[in-house]
C-alpha cells in the first residue's frame, strides 16, 4: 500500500505510535510517506520505502502565527497526488483531521482514503474545548474511517462528541526488538543507586495531566520507610514545580532529573517500580514502555490504564490522587521479594503478548484493507 502519515514530530506518545507504525509498515513493504513541520524525532535512520516531506510555512508581519494548517493540507495534497496515496492516516486529530478533509477537496487524481487516529488530548482536552469543539467533531465524521488508542477513547469520544459512527480500537504497540527486559550495557543500575536501593521511574512530557506532584509525594512517602531513588525523564512545563517540590522535601539526593531521553528502552530496565498517576491517560504508552522492560507500574482507574495494567497482576489501579494508597501499594509489592519477581515477569509476559508490534502493525493493516474496499 502507498500511505501517507502525519503526527506531530516532537516527543510524545502519538509522535512515538506513527513514526514506529510507519517504520514497521515499511519493513513489510508498504511505501510510506510521513508529512509534517520537522522529521519525527524518532526517525533518525535511514530505511527503505520511508519518506519525509516537510511542509514550509511563510511569516509574514500580519499573521501572529504562520497558518500551518493550510500549508499541511496544501503539502497533503501535493504528496497525496505525486505518490498516488491510496491513504492518508493523520494521528491526533486537531488539527490533522482537518487538513487532510481540506486535502481531499484539493486533490484532482485519485482521493486517498482519510483514516483519524485518536489519541487522547485531541479529545480530552483540546478537541472538546469550544475553540475546536465543532471543527473537530466535523473531521471526524468526515474521516473514512477512525480509529482509537483504547476502548476507553472510543467510549469518551463517542460521548464528548455525540458520535454514533464506528470507532476501531487499535491499542498501543511496543517494539520488541527495543524493549525488553535485558540491562543495556551502556546504563548500569550502579550508576543511579547502590545495591540496597529501589529504583522507582517516571516518564512523561511533565504537563498537569501526568500530576508529577502526585510522582513527587509517592515517592517521599516510600522512601521514608524503603531505601530508594527516583529516575524522572522528561520535560515539559512542570519541570520547575517538580525541582521546587523536591527541593521543598529535601529530595535532591535521591531524585535525579534526566531530561528528555532517546533511548528509554536503555534507562527503564533498571527500574522496580514505574509511576504514572495521571489523571487522563487514554491508553499510556510509557506505561506500556515499562512493562515491555519488566517493570510494574502503579496507574489510575477510570483511565484508560484499565487496558494495559492488571490490577494486583502487574501493577496496581488506584484513584487518581489517593499518594498514600499507590505509596502503601509500592511498599507492600517492594518489600516482597517473590511477589515483586512475579509481578516483573508477569509485566514483560503480558505486554509481550497483548501489545507486540507484530499484532497490532496488523490490526492498522487489515483495518486499512476494510477501508480501501468501502
Ligand atoms: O501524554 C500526552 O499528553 C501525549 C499524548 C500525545 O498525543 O502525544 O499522548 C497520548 O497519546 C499516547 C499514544 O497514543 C497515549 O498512550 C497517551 O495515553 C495519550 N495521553 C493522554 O491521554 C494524556
Amino acid at each position: 500500500m502507498r500511505i501517507g502519515i502525519t503526527c506531530y514530530p516532537v516527543a510524545g506518545g502519538s509522535g512515538v505510535v506513527a513514526t514506529e507504525l510507519g517504520q514497521k509498515l515499511a519493513v513489510r513493504g508498504h511505501q510510506i510517506h510521513f508529512i509534517s513541520y520537522a522529521l519525527p524525532f524518532r526517525l533518525d535512520t535511514y530505511q527503505p520505502n520511508l519518506f519525509f516531506h516537510g511542509v514550509e510555512t511563510t511569516a509574514y508581519p500580519l499573521f501572529k502565527h504562520p497558518p500551518y494548517t493550510l500549508a499541511l493540507a496544501t503539502k497533503m495534497a501535493e504528496v497525496a497526488c505525486e505518490n498516488e496515496l491510496q491513504i492518508l492516516h493523520v494521528h491526533y486529530a486537531v488539527p490533522h483531521a482537518t487538513c487532510a478533509f481540506l486535502a481531499k477537496q484539493l486533490i484532482t487524481c485519485t482521493l486517498p482514503k482519510i483514516i483519524t487516529t485518536l489519541h487522547g488530548t485531541d479529545i480530552t482536552l483540546v478537541g472538546s474545548d469550544p475553540s475546536y469543539y465543532d471543527i473537530t467533531r466535523f473531521s471526524i465524521n468526515a474521516s473514512d474511517g477512525v480509529t482509537a488508542v483504547s476502548k476507553y477513547l472510543a467510549d469518551e469520544t463517542r460521548q464528548t462528541f455525540k458520535i454514533e459512527r464506528e470507532i476501531q480500537v487499535v491499542h498501543n504497540f511496543f517494539d520488541q526488538e527495543r524493549f525488553s527486559p535485558r540491562m543495556d550495557p551502556c546504563c548500569q543500575r550502579n550508576a543511579f543507586a547502590r545495591p540496597d536501593e529501589f529504583v522507582l521511574s517516571h516518564i512523561s512530557n511533565f504537563r498537569p495531566v501526568k500530576r508529577l506532584l502526585d510522582v513527587i509525594d509517592i515517592f517521599d512517602r516510600i522512601q521514608q520507610k524503603l531505601p530508594a531513588r527516583l529516575l524522572l525523564i522528561g520535560e515539559g512545563p512542570d519541570a520547575v514545580l517538580a525541582r521546587r517540590q523536591v527541593n521543598k522535601r529535601n529530595l535532591a539526593d535521591r531524585v535525579t532529573f534526566l531530561g528528555n531521553q532517546n533511548r528509554i528502552e536503555a534507562v527503564l530496565p533498571v527500574s522496580d517500580l514505574f509511576l504514572l498517576p495521571s489523571e487522563e491517560e487514554s491508553f499510556g504508552l510509557a506505561a506500556l514502555e515499562a512493562l515491555a522492560c519488566g517493570v510494574p507500574v502503579i496507574g489510575t482507574v477510570e483511565t484508560g490504564l484499565v487496558e494495559v495494567i492488571e490490577h494486583n497482576v502487574n501493577g496496581f489501579l488506584l484513584p487518581v490522587g489517593e499518594t498514600a494508597a499507590m505509596a502503601d501499594a509500592a511498599v507492600a509489592l517492594l518489600s516482597n521479594k517473590d511477589k515483586l519477581a512475579r509481578f516483573k515477569t508477569d509485566a514483560y509476559r503480558l505486554a509481550l503478548e497483548r501489545f507486540n508490534s507484530e499484532k497490532i502493525v496488523a490490526e492498522y493493516e487489515n483495518y486499512y484493507e476494510k477501508i480501501l474496499n468501502t
